[in-house]
């Protein structure tokens, strides 16, 4: 979130469009509701009538996988009748800027943008890449961008924006969509008042918008509406992601993801073999004396994590050197790994809190995978469908070789720590009992792993001579606790790590006029060094414990901004700043566009309200001060986005699974740059498409229940749970059901090309069928809570030999295919292609 849950009450406009926060994200629906009772209006665009749509004053629906069509004719609307806050636009964003006079975009380039390498086949490019030449901003003799503050050659952004996108008129995106005219309209009409200046509006997204092969890019047209309408940096404004598990935000920030070490740095690649080329080519540079450009202190905090890291005795360089490198080109994505375990190229997996064999696309290729390995570890509350895969469906346990061991750990309310919500605060968490039996928490569990790995490694002991390439385990620091006779750390204490996060001087220093030992916290990032002299585990936390404590575990409940920042409570990075690029909720004076909801305000010479985006005078001030967007090389909001791997704009491009023969819009069906994991290895590969198929003519999504958590580890065998939402089902509409023979609450089959799913049908009102291209097309949805361990299989109790509820079913991921994000490689499972039959 750019901004935080309880800013949602200062919104005027809420669309709630790829997520569904009444039964995924319950209490955001608290602030939710604070808004609507001061006047706000919410909008639920959903492919399916959900309990949000229930609550909001305008709902539409879209076939899954048309957002782009969906939110571009949005930006038609926007554009083509003036509502952008213009001033906003013209200074905050690059708009102005030009671009360069070879930048090709889809309508007059056969539906790709300029620079595509690619094979050309039926169905458009296939297999393609971009060279991002063209993509460029036209500079001046000083590498300066060229802006027309007018916003009116034809070359800048907006008339480029416009262009773009006016092929997106009502009549072709509701044709796509299948959303009829009057219901699109109503909702551009009504979302664009958040251009007001000191009208907001916020979006709520999340798995609608992400599990798509244009992921990205839903998102990003989605980011270009608000910084259209002045909405980022705001009061109630924002693009909010509603995450998922508890602390997917912290596990990210910390390197969840493989391209990403802490804090946002990226994983160094194979072709930078030095400390110093890896700095190079991470810090972005700009001649602009007005653009902050913040990551150029880069080298700061990737020098700190090293330090965190090997210490003060490495050298940086060495420490570099022990770090994994990425091979050029290759991703090691979730599904590119699980492919690579398929083709035996692994030995060995630990599954560290997760089921993959239920939350994974194509399970039945994931199940396999499993089987080819020699071990596997399962860290685990409880033994799950992953741990057992050898007993599951098909499975012949005798043939497999997979050894599994089952590390039982503590569940969160058995360890102390932190988790980071999804507005970026990082609360401070207790324990509140022990552990059952041998389970632990998962650092201690990790600890133990280290300890031996370095026993293993360092060629002392019983393992003498093993460890190759020791030096990157055996010189790693490991300060996380209380230390036994031999050194090692005998369990994690989360306070020792949290200091670590945050980051110590390691040197006497004076820095900004004031003296820091050796040993000291780091006050905040702003103190860290290139040079060695400082340690962090994460430069954006630095600043969470400090001399003055655990930031993260403050609970002080005044809100001297009015506004619901809350800075006494827990602490939120960067900087407890509550609201991002809120620099850009002022005018150039720095008096705030909504006066009736500052974020900050230029008040006798300084900033008040939230903690600003840096602390230089308002953009009146000239030279002295810095654009807003901090974060941008060129500081400004990116309406132009030459960063991604698909297109620096939006365009629609149909799902790998469609249910239409051709791309409504261009020549091009399906993105250009997916890795179509459909063409390398086919059927032997498992990675089977179906697309414009009589086999499979009904499009298919997966979602959420609020009784069931993810793959039902932990709800399944909850007896009340399990007996609100038993079984695997099916929501279908009424027309379908006619058509296909169906009552309520028959079983059906599921199947797509991958596999076959038993469910039951329920037959609702809540699906409409969709008209696009003039055809008639139906959809369906799963929940994916399911897997092939029941309570029929496996009562609630071990003593229980009958019990009352029998769960039934499967993963949703039976049936989901195997295609990635061109930009994030995350699995398509919100669109994909299904049949339904009634179980003979
Ligand atoms: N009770 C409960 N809460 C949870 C979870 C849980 O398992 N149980 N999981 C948590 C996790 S990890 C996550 S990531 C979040 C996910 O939160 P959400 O993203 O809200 O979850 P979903 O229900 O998967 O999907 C949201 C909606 O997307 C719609 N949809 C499908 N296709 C499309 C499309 O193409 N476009 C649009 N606009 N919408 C589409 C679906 O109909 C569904 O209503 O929830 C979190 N909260
Ligand atoms: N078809 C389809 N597939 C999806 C999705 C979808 O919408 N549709 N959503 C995707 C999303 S958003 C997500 S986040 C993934 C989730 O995918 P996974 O993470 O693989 O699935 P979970 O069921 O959340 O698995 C978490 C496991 O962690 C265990 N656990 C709980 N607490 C702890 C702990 O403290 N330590 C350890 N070690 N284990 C613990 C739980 O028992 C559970 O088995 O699924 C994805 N898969
Ligand atoms: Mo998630």
């Amino acid at each position: 979130m750019t901004n935080h849950w309880i800013d949602i009450k200062n919104a005027d406009y809420i669309l709630a469009m790829g997520s569904n926060p009444v039964k995924n994200h319950p209490i955001s629906f608290k602030w939710i509701l604070k808004a609507i009772e001061k006047g706000a209006t919410l909008i639920s665009v959903d492919p399916r009538y959900t309990r949000t749509s229930k609550k909001a004053h305008l709902y539409a629906p879209l076939r899954s996988g048309s957002d782009i069509a969906f939110l571009g004719g949005m930006i038609k609307y926007i554009l083509e009748k003036r509502l952008y806050f213009e001033a906003y636009v013209r200074e905050y964003t690059n708009a102005s800027f030009l671009i360069s006079p070879d930048f090709k975009m889809p309508g007059e380039n056969e539906g790709v943008f300029s620079g595509l390498t690619a094979l050309k086949t039926a169905e458009g490019y296939v297999d393609g890449k971009y060279d991002k030449t063209t993509w460029a901003y036209q500079k001046d003799e000083n590498g300066i961008i060229k802006k027309d503050k007018t916003m009116k050659d034809p070359n800048c952004v907006l008339q480029l924006l416009k262009k773009h996108f006016s092929r997106y008129t009502l009549d072709t995106v509701s044709s796509i969509t299948g959303t009829p005219k009057d219901k699109l309209e109503a909702v551009y009409a009504t979302y664009a008042k958040s251009g007001a200046p000191d009208k907001t509006g916020t979006v709520l997204y999340a798995m609608g918008w992400t599990q798509h092969t244009v992921g990205v890019q839903n998102i990003r047209t989605m980011s270009i509406i608000q910084l259209l309408l002045g909405n980022m940096g705001m009061a109630g404004g924002g693009v909010n992601a509603l995450r998922g598990e508890s602390n997917v935000q912290g596990s990210t920030d910390h390197c969840l993801l493989y391209h990403i070490i802490p804090g946002y740095l990226k994983t160094p690649k194979a072709s930078q073999p030095t400390f110093k080329a890896y700095n190079e080519a991470s810090t972005p540079k700009t001649t602009d004396p007005m653009s902050a450009n913040w990551w150029s202190n880069y080298p700061k905090y990737s020098a700190s994590l090293l330090r965190e890291m090997y210490g003060k005795e490495v050298p940086l360089e060495d420490a570099y050197r022990y770090l994994p490198k990425l091979d050029d080109g290759v991703d090691y994505s979730w599904l590119t790994i699980f492919d690579q375990l398929y083709q035996e190229k692994f030995t060995g997996f630990f599954s560290w809190g997760q089921n993959p064999t239920c939350s994974g696309a194509n399970a039945n290729k994931t199940r396999q995978a499993l089987t080819k390995l020699d071990w596997l570890v399962n860290v685990n509350l409880f033994d799950n469908e992953t741990g057992s895969f050898w007993r599951g469906p098909g499975m012949e346990p005798e043939k497999i070789k997979t050894e599994v061991f089952l590390l039982p750990c503590a569940a969160s309310y058995e360890k102390e720590g932190s988790i980071t919500n999804s507005g970026r605060w990082m609360q401070w968490r207790y324990k509140a009992v022990e552990p059952p039996g041998q389970a632990r928490p998962d650092g201690d569990i990790i600890n133990d792993l280290y300890v031996r790995l370095k026993k293993l490694y360092s060629g002392k002991g019983w393992f003498a001579g093993e460890g190759v390439f020791a030096d990157p385990i055996v010189k790693l620091r490991w300060e996380y606790g209380p230390k036994d006779r031999n050194g090692n750390v005998k369990h994690i204490d989360p306070h020792m790590v949290a200091k670590e996060i945050n980051g110590y001087f390691l040197e006497n220093r004076v820095v900004k006029g004031r003296l820091f030992n050796s040993g000291d916290l780091v006050p905040d990032f702003t103190y860290l060094s290139a040079d060695g002299s400082t340690s962090s585990g994460n430069w954006l936390y630095c600043n969470s414990y400090t001399k003055e404590g655990n930031m993260a575990a403050r609970r002080r409940k005044e809100d001297p901004s009015g506004i619901g920042l809350y800075p006494g409570w827990s602490w939120c990075w960067p900087l407890n700043r509550r609201i991002i690029y809120n620099r850009a909720s002022v005018d150039l004076n720095g008096k705030p566009w909504a006066p009736n909801k500052p974020v900050i305000e230029w008040h006798l010479n300084v900033w008040r309200g939230d903690v600003p985006d840096g602390g230089w005078p308002p953009l009146s001030a000239g030279g002295k001060s810095r654009y807003p967007f901090i974060m941008k090389t060129e500081g400004h909001g990116h309406i132009f986005g030459p960063g991604l791997t698909d297109g620096p704009f939006p365009e629609h491009y149909e799902p790998l699974e469609s249910p239409l023969d051709r791309n409504p819009l261009s020549p091009q069906f399906v993105s250009p740059t997916i890795k179509r994991w459909d063409r390398d290895g086919l059927t032997n590969n498992m990675n089977m498409r179906a697309t414009n198929d009589p086999n499979y003519p009904i499009i298919c999504t997966t979602y959420r229940v609020t009784e069931h958590w993810q793959t039902g580890l932990m709800t399944r065998w909850q007896p009340w749970l399990a007996e609100l939402e038993p079984a695997m089902f099916v929501e279908i509409s009424k027309e379908l059901a006619d058509q296909k023979g169906i009552k309520n609450g028959e079983i059906v089959i599921v199947k797509s090309a991958r596999g076959e799913l038993e469910a039951v049908a329920m037959v609702t009102v809540r699906w409409l069928p969709f008209t696009v291209m003039g055809k008639t097309l139906h959809q369906v949805g799963i929940p994916y809570h399911y897997g092939w361990a029941t309570t029929a299989t496996r009562p609630y109790d071990p003593k229980d030999k009958k019990p009352e509820v029998f769960t039934f079913g499967d993963s949703a991921n039976i049936v989901t295919p195997n295609i990635g994000d061109a930009n994030t490689m995350i699995p398509e499972s919100k669109v994909f292609m299904v049949d339904v039959v009634k179980k003979a």
